[in-house]
């Protein structure tokens, strides 16, 4: 047990983002879902990086539901 929460980071790959734009339109699209409390979307690797509370109230699925909304669908592995 410990008394420090882990941080709980999720790296999806989103091919679709090309400059600061999508990163902004990302972040509007994500930021303020549920169980999410960071997003470090990055146009240069291609990725988003998730920071979720580590609670399971993230639901990843409407997570990369809204980001194929936006226009950035999450490259299946
Ligand atoms: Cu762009």
């Amino acid at each position: 047990m410990s008394l420090f929460k882990k941080k709980n980071l999720i790296t999806l790959s989103v091919p679709g983002i090309n400059c600061g734009h999508c990163e902004m339109k990302i972040q509007k699209a994500v930021s303020g879902m549920p169980g999410v409390t960071k997003v470090k979307p990055d146009h240069k690797k291609k990725t988003v990086t998730l920071e979720l509370s580590g609670d399971d109230t993230a639901d990843l699925n409407a997570i990369t539901e809204s980001l194929s909304e936006a226009g950035y669908p999450v490259a299946a592995e």
